[in-house]
Parts: structure tokens; sequence; C-alpha cells
């Protein structure tokens, strides 16, 4: 059932065995003056998870151009498979996201059953009324939820509660509710009552769902809507999440705020008030370039790490965010992308356990500035690699992510089995 073989990926660690076992030892040592114990480190990094996007494993796109890969996925069954490839190698990408009506299927239980069988289960259903379907009786040119037209609204709703339905039977806990809603010109739309068209929408989806689950609402500063968008910011999604109840949260998409915006404040902001319902990690130098997570600014995502483990030392009551990968891949081999982001992403998590928090607590009492940010560079500045690699190892993962991918072929065996793809959805949300 898996595509890689257990023997291959014992083959491609067997010589950095020795190697890892001596840096793992000497990590130890470093870590142990610290007063830090290594291992239950490691076994922390070993129950962390973040979640692929089903979108993440094809080749995205730019607004001006798309250039396919080879071997890209025809359907889900076949993303499926690759997010496997991605987290039989990684071991830390269980979850998989999916798209409607992009991963649309037939038979979901079937869908169930195949991701079962490699090891994965199903993250949050994302909903898409930012384009339009075949067939579909009002488009969306203008908006969806928050649309003039009453019965556009009620069909972005009634599409809403079909991802529910299919995300129950996938086994899913939230929906991700992402609208390109807003205006071009100044005038073009009413504030107002575009937002309060928004509310009585949510309203709708959020009665339908289920005990158990989230509505994550996911915030953008703009784009396609290039003047103004209903919910903007974290503030929007924060009185929206406010007014719809408990189960909705915001959900923090790194690319989705103004440059230079402080995006670990706001994190502590949504924490503080019960409303962070998780991530969607990716990097950037301008906008929302949805490069791989780290890639650009590693210590952004170390110091969002760095509020999240606070979080969780200090038992921040109902704190439960969830992470997942939103990138998109435009020159690279989507595989390897995800592998090394999520593991970027796990690096971060590991040295922002690094950060000693008594002393950071003790530091920032004593408005000694100086000593409180060199604890957080203690920790960011940490070779966590042998961590990494030893929970990989014991978890049956590979050593050498790329190295290993690379050895086994799958892209070129893929390739021969699946025909080229011309266009297809980008991966910018
Ligand atoms: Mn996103």
């Amino acid at each position: 059932m898996h595509a890689i073989s257990h023997d291959l990926i014992a083959a491609s660690n067997a010589p950095l065995l020795a190697p890892l076992r001596s840096d793992y030892a000497y990590l130890g040592e470093q870590l142990a003056r610290r007063g830090i114990d290594i291992d239950p480190v490691k076994e922390q990094l070993k129950r962390f998870a973040v979640a692929l996007p089903s979108w993440g494993v094809g080749t995205g796109g730019t607004r001006f151009a798309r250039f396919p890969g080879a071997g890209e996925p025809r359907h889900v069954f076949d993303k499926l498979q690759d997010c496997g490839v991605v987290h039989q190698l990684a071991r830390c990408t269980p979850g998989i996201s999916l798209h409607l009506p992009w991963d649309h299927c037939s038979d979901w239980t079937e869908l169930r059953g195949q991701a079962q069988a490699l090891g994965l289960y199903f993250d949050a259903v994302n909903s898409n009324t930012f384009s339009d379907q075949k067939d579909q009786a009002h488009s969306y040119k203008f908006g969806s939820l928050t649309h003039t037209d009453a019965g556009t609204r009620a069909q972005a709703v009634e599409h809403n509660l079909r991802v529910i339905e299919a995300g129950r039977a996938l086994g899913s806990k939230a929906l991700t509710v992402w609208i390109g809603d807003g205006s071009n010109f100044p005038g073009q739309q009413h504030f107002r009552r575009a937002f309060d068209r928004y509310l009585e929408s949510a309203r709708q989806i959020y009665a339908a769902l289920p005990d158990d689950w989230r509505m994550f609402l996911e915030h953008k500063i703009c784009e396609p809507a290039f003047y103004s968008t209903v919910i903007q910011d974290w503030g929007s999604s924060y009185l929206a999440a406010s007014a719809l109840g408990p189960k909705a949260q915001c959900l923090v998409d790194l690319g989705h705020h103004a440059p230079n915006i402080n995006i670990e404040l706001i994190v502590a902001r949504l924490i503080a008030a019960g409303k962070l319902a998780g991530f969607h990690f990716n990097d950037s130098k301008y906008g929302d370039d949805d490069l791989d997570a780290g890639s650009v600014a590693p210590y952004r995502l170390f110091l969002v790490f760095n509020e999240l483990v606070a979080a969780a030392h200090e038992g921040v009551a109902g704190f439960d965010p969830a992470y997942m990968l939103d990138q998109s891949h435009n020159v690279t081999d989507p595989i390897e992308s995800l592998m090394s982001s999520a593991a970027q992403v796990q690096r971060s998590y590991a040295q922002a356990l690094l950060v000693d928090r008594t002393a950071l607590d003790a530091a920032q009492q004593a408005n000694d500035a100086l000593v409180a940010t060199q604890l957080l560079k203690k920790g960011f500045e940490t070779d966590v690699t042998p961590l990494l690699q030893q929970a990989r190892l014991e978890q049956g993962g590979a050593i050498d992510l790329l190295a290993c991918y690379r050895a086994s072929g799958y892209r070129t065996r893929v390739a021969a089995e699946r025909p080229a793809t011309v266009g297809g959805g980008g991966g910018i949300v």
C-alpha cells in the first residue's frame, strides 16, 4: 500500500545512523548543560502534526502562468497517494485538508478507507465560493456569502452545508471558510451591510455544524478584491467569530497580513481571547507569496511558535490550534517542498520548546530587555536537526528527506502513470 518500500528508507538511513547517533548525543550533552533533558523534547516532537493541503501536492501557479510538473496528481486519490509519501518520510503530516469541489469524490467512504490504509486522516474541510463551478445558477463574480443578491448568498451557504456533509463522511472536525468577497473601488460596497450579510450567511452555516466541530474563519487583507475585503484582518475575523459563537474561531494564514505586521502579537491576542483556530503556514517576502514555510523569515516562524509553546506551557484554557501548510509550489517538486516545509515547522516548534520559560518570565518581570531577547535567540540558534532526524528515524521515516525521496524514484514512477496536465487550480488560497 505504501508507495515507498521500507527497505529503501532503511537503505537511505543506513549510512547516516552512526553520524546521527553522535550528533544526537552531543546535542543531548549541550542541552543537559542548559538543564534540558533531550528525550522528552523528542517525544513532544513525535506528537507534533501539521496537516497537508490537498491542493499543495499539485504544482501551483501565479496570476500569469502555471508550469506543470511531471506526474501531477489527476484526482483526489492521486493526491492522497502523494500526501502518503510526504507522511511516510516526514512522519509529522498525518492529516489532509480537502478543498471542495476541487477534491470532489463520488465515494467518501472509499476515500476514507484509502486514507486509513496510508495512516492518514482528514483534517479541516475547505469550501470554495471564490470561483464559479460548472452549471452553478448564480455567479460569485460580485461575492458569495456577502453578495447583495439573496439567491447567490443562499447558494453559497448551501455549498458550505454540502462541504460539512462530506466532512462528516470523512471524519473531519472543522470547516474552513475563506471568501474572496470584497471590492475593487471605493464606494463599490457598503462596508457595514456587507459584513452584516456575512454574519447572516455564516450563522446558517454555523447552525449546521455538528456538536464536536469548529468553524475556522480565514481572513485575508486583499486578493482577489484589491480595495477592500469583507473579512480583511484578524479584527474583522474576531468580530465575526465572536458574533457566531464558541465553535467559530480565527484562522491565521501567515501570508494574509499587511507587510511587516507583527503576526506573533496577533497570535497572542487570539490565544488570550480563546479564538485562535490555527494556522496556514507559508512564508512571504512581499504579500501572499505562498512560499515554503520558513524559507524567507524563519525567525518570524519561530516567534509564532514561541507564543504557542508559551500558551501550552502556561496551560491556557481551550488552547488547541490546528496546524496546516498552505503554500503554492511553482518551481519545486511539491512533495519535496511539503516535506521540507513540514520539517521546518517542526524545527520552529522544537526551537521554541528549548526556550527557558522561567528565565524569560524573570527577565520580563525585571524589564531586562537584552537578556529576554537573548533567551529567545538561544532557542532559535540551537541546531535541532539531530532531534528532528532522531524523531523521524524512531517513527520509521527518513533521516535525510530529500535524499531518500529522490532515491525512491517516486516522481518518475508516477509520471509514467499520470499523463501530463494542463491548467488546473493554483494554490493561492
Ligand atoms: Mn490559507
